[in-house]
């Protein structure tokens, strides 16, 4: 068993594992340590990240990208369909309102979700993984965006789930990064004021701002803050729109009515973007872009940045948000650290000095730290794995609100349960007086701190049935956890029988709030499909002494979006079968090419190693045995089944068996008659 941190990013991903000497970054089949987020459907297979990358502008409508950002997204939202406009695979509105997207694939026409497409690619790493490390992989820690709602956040434990994957966290990126970061530096003072860090996480789509302080032995996230619009594919898009009105005048082409024009001018900017980082000018030349042209194009640093103003000054927003939420002032930010690759564009470095009075620094690997990060939580939270004791404190960036109602004509009350910027994981305990069931809504509570407009909503919980007094109303204990994942959830109800006497029918007719301390404790972390909990009696012993009787209620919670228990089963399904088909197609590669070696093996075999233990005739027969293998190979044999290259092998064997047979006696005889001598 390895424990694993993956970074899965719109466009790269990472994988990272702890090893007995420190952290080690994954090659991938092509021996690469970033593998890009890409599912391509082939003719009978499919074909991920490195291979998948390699047919995009070849198959750009069978070939899938940029899924994470669509995950949970509504199909109708604006916002939404700008991004899908830029994609070129198909999509239309699911049932519940998500995204669908559609394929052709082995002559039908598929749909999948960009759930499903992310678990596709949580398989595929998961293979690596386990092709690296010769060993299973189940455990492990992933990275996710600090916006991320519960829903999205669902949705990756989902996609998660369909690969065969057990997250022991989502951790936020920056909490990973920061992790990274202080646990291997030394340099931090053992006592008095804690070091502020700001780290500034800059990937293709988004950017993520966190204050963390460290001290020996302790981080501790202030605050989060991001845009999660804004990153390394908006400066591609001011390059493209650019040369777009640019190609217009210049060669009365207009890309944007050419699906594969758009994808190859869009590529090339995205190269002519990361030649700017590194020279004053960049040139653009595309052969037979479209209408048979070929285009060319220049573009100076100073220009590129002059056009990318309002992008660039957009970065100082959540970095303002970020220290302001943290109530740290600047001059205890002893520095900033920029990670993401989406940085190395180098006026985000000037940008940002400006604000911060100081140079960024890149102590950081810019496209590993989270992955690596993840491994390292991913090692702490394992039992198998001893790690340095370290004390990881992240902070939940969204506000909570509970709000209960008493039957149809109660008033709802409501009230913020786990404040913005508190430490997580966390329990809080309620307390109700009510008839016979009790229902419980979460919600976030400031629409200020939602940056995807997916809606307030989380959960619905019905707390029920319990059985009231005679007396009246009864008093149940509610216990709501904010788990590691930063997922809410009822964790217990019960009903607190008092025994001594009534004094509790005096408490106020209000919901009452307790919070237990935040378990800085990893041990309880919880499957959140464990909503409802088997009914069981308890004896409690309270504070003042007295007996009081605990019995457990039944608790079902409703989600809102996201999979079904059974949808997630079929999904699982789904995913096996399409992974099967894959490693049917990979084997009878394979013995396709090792029937191909054969023919040439034994063809230069015949010449040497076989001249004198086969007849002139035998030699013929094989020879023209293995002209026909080849040449069926090329034609009808192209596109067999493994079968069928399994006996073709066979057959030939057939032949040329005795023939090495013969050569393996005489070797051992000679073997032998040295021996004796
Ligand atoms: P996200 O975090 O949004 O999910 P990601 O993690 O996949 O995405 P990264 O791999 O951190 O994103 O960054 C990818 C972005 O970095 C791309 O937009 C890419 O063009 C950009 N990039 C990579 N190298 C350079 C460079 N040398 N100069 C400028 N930009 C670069
Ligand atoms: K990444
Ligand atoms: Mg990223």
């Amino acid at each position: 068993m390895s424990v694993v941190g993956f970074d899965v990013g719109n466009e790269n991903c990472v994988i990272a594992v702890v090893k007995h000497r420190g952290i080690d970054v994954l090659l991938n089949d092509e021996s690469k340590r970033e593998t890009p987020a890409v599912v391509y459907f082939g003719d009978k297979q499919r074909f991920l990240g490195s291979a998948g990358a390699a047919s995009a502008a070849m198959n750009p409508k069978s070939t899938i990208s940029q899924v994470k950002r669509l995950v949970c997204q509504k199909f109708r939202d604006p916002d939404v369909q700008e991004d899908l406009s830029r994609l070129p695979f198909a999509t239309s509105e699911a049932a519940d309102g998500g995204i669908l997207i559609h394929i052709q694939y082995m002559n039908e026409e598929r749909t999948f979700t960009p759930v499903q497409i992310l678990g596709m690619l949580f398989s595929h790493l998961k293979l690596i993984a386990e092709k690296n490390l010769e060993n299973s992989v189940t455990d492990c820690v992933i990275g996710i965006p600090s916006y991320f709602t519960e829903v999205q956040r669902r949705a990756y434990l989902n996609a998660a789930a369909i690969a065969g994957l057990k997250p022991l966290r989502l951790m936020h990126d920056s909490a990973a990064t920061a992790l990274g970061y202080g646990i291997y530096k030394t340099d931090l003072p053992s006592s008095g004021e804690a070091v502020g860090i700001v780290f500034v996480d800059i990937g293709h789509c988004d950017t993520q701002v966190s204050v963390v302080t460290f001290e020996a032995g302790q981080m501790r996230v202030l605050s989060h803050a991001s845009d999660p619009n804004l990153g390394g594919r908006d400066f591609d898009e001011v390059l493209f729109r650019y040369f777009a009105e640019k190609f217009k005048e210049q060669y009365n082409i207009d890309v944007y009515c050419h699906a594969r024009a758009c994808i190859r001018l869009r590529n090339a900017c995205e190269k002519m973007k990361k030649v700017l980082s590194a020279n004053a000018e960049a040139p653009l030349s595309i052969e037979c872009l479209m209408e048979e042209k070929d285009v060319k194009g220049f573009i100076r640093r100073e220009e590129f940045e002059m056009l990318s103003s309002n992008l660039l000054q957009r970065f100082l927003v959540p970095c303002k948000k970020a220290l302001i939420d943290a109530g740290l002032q600047m001059d205890r930010v002893q520095s900033v650290e920029l990670v993401g690759s989406g940085s190395r564009i180098p006026a985000i470095t000037r940008i940002l000095s400006g604000l911060f009075r100081r140079e960024p620094s890149r102590t950081l690997n810019a496209s590993e730290c989270v992955a690596r990060g993840c491994a390292l939580q991913c090692a702490m939270l394992s039992p198998i794995f001893r790690v340095r004791e370290y004390e990881v404190q992240d902070s939940f960036p969204f506000s909570i609100g509970i709000s209960s109602d008493e039957g149809p004509i109660s008033t709802l009350t409501s009230k913020i349960l786990f404040r913005k910027g508190q430490p997580f994981p966390s329990v809080k305990v309620l307390t109700f007086h009510r008839f016979s069931k009790l229902n419980l809504k979460a919600f976030y509570a400031d629409e200020n701190d939602m940056t995807v407009g997916l809606g307030p909503i989380i959960s619905n919980f019905l707390i029920s049935p319990f059985q009231a007094p005679q007396s009246g109303k009864t008093k149940v204990k509610v216990r709501l956890r904010l788990n590691l994942h930063g997922i809410v959830y009822v964790e217990s109800a019960s009903v607190i029988e008092d025994e001594s006497n009534s004094e509790d029918t005096h408490i106020p007719d209000m919901d009452n709030f307790a919070s237990e301390a935040a378990a800085g404790n990893y041990s309880t972390v919880r499957n959140v499909e464990n909503g409802s909990c088997a009914p069981a009696d308890h004896h409690d012993r309270t504070s003042n002494n007295r007996f009081s009787k605990r019995h457990e209620i039944p608790v079902s919670e409703m989600i809102y979006g996201g999979m079904t228990k059974a949808e997630l089963l079929e999904a699982q399904e789904q995913e096996k079968q399409l992974a099967y088909q894959d490693h049917v197609m990979e084997q009878t590669k394979d013995k396709k090419n090792a029937l191909e070696a054969y023919v040439y093996e034994v063809r230069s075999k015949l010449f040497e190693r076989y001249r004198s233990f086969a007849t002139e005739g035998e030699k013929d027969g094989i020879s023209r045995s293995l002209q026909q293998t080849e040449e069926w190979l090329y034609e009808d044999g192209d596109d067999e089944s493994e079968k069928v290259y399994a006996a073709k092998l066979n057959e030939l064997k057939m032949l040329v068996d005795p023939i090495e047979s013969r050569y393996k006696d005489e070797k051992a005889r000679a073997h032998a008659t040295r021996d004796l001598l």
